[in-house]
């Protein structure tokens, strides 16, 4: 579905049922602090109409023959951190995904072990909020498959994704909810097109949150924390662009 053409779906949804849309709070996403602290009026709207939608709704997914013969790379592509550089000499050999928080079993993953897992390969559209789109096909693994042998806490409401670069010193990291976060189409992507993730595009490992818009797809990820709330991490609005600029935490497309 276009971006168009799912918002004209959004707006009348918003308009056909409003007393249920306004109407009680779930299990979801819905506390004050949350409503107040993390989502303005609008896009509080948006995020409702999205979950009464359906929780698993899937993203428009392609043919091989669409996908794009470039696929541009956008915000940072070559981490400045001495850490990261020396991974990516070493082809990731070291490197482990750190799962923390609010979980009872920490991880630790190296590549190998999150290629053993559960995969998922789909072909999605890459809408940046600047203006472009690209389709490419991205393998990886569900993150819902990460967070389960993570096993979440009860308390855990968002997953945080850390990573390895910043901009002036202040480090890139992203946040979506648990909705997003086990719907099938949210994985954490090593591969691109069927063949490695390449730097550029975020190795060793990048978010697909394919409901939502190109700054929520964490590239050079390094860390995975469940959270209760978001307003104590880092700038407190769920992003660095949420943060710095004011972008919607909920880019829903
Ligand atoms: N770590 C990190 N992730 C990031 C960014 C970034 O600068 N750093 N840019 C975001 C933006 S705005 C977009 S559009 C996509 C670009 O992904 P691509 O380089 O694979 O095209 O990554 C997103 N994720
Ligand atoms: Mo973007």
């Amino acid at each position: 579905m276009s971006r168009v053409s799912r918002r004209a779906l959004l707006r009348g949804a918003a308009l056909a049922a409003p007393g249920l849309l306004l109407g009680g709070c779930d299990a979801l996403g819905a506390s004050p602090s949350f409503r107040d602290m993390v989502l303005g009026s609008g896009e509080w709207l948006s995020y409702r109409v999205h979950r009464l939608i359906g929780s698993d709704a899937l993203a428009r997914e392609f043919a091989p023959s669409e996908i794009s013969p470039t696929f541009r790379t956008n915000g940072n592509t070559r981490p400045a951190s001495p850490e990261w550089q020396r991974h990516a000499e070493t082809g990731f050999a070291d490197w482990r995904l750190e799962v923390g928080g609010l979980v009872e079993a920490p991880q630790r993953l190296g590549l190998a072990e999150l290629k053993a897992m559960p995969a998922r390969t789909q072909i999605t559209r890459h809408d940046c909020v600047e203006g472009w789109s690209a389709i490419g096909q991205w393998t990886g693994v569900p993150l819902g498959a990460v967070l389960a042998a993570a096993r979440l806490k009860p308390s855990a409401r968002y997953i945080v994704l850390h990573c390895a670069d910043d901009f002036d010193g202040m480090a890139y990291y992203e946040s979506i909810d648990l909705v997003d976060a086990f719907h099938p189409q949210t994985i954490l992507a090593y591969g691109m097109n069927g063949g490695e993730l390449p730097l550029g595009h975020g190795a060793p490992l990048r978010l697909r949150v394919e409901r939502q818009l190109g700054y929520k797809h964490a590239k050079f990820v390094m860390r995975i924390e469940a959270v209760a709330l978001l307003g104590a991490v880092r700038g407190g609005r769920g992003g660095f662009w949420e943060d710095t600029v004011g972008y919607d935490w909920y880019a829903g497309i």
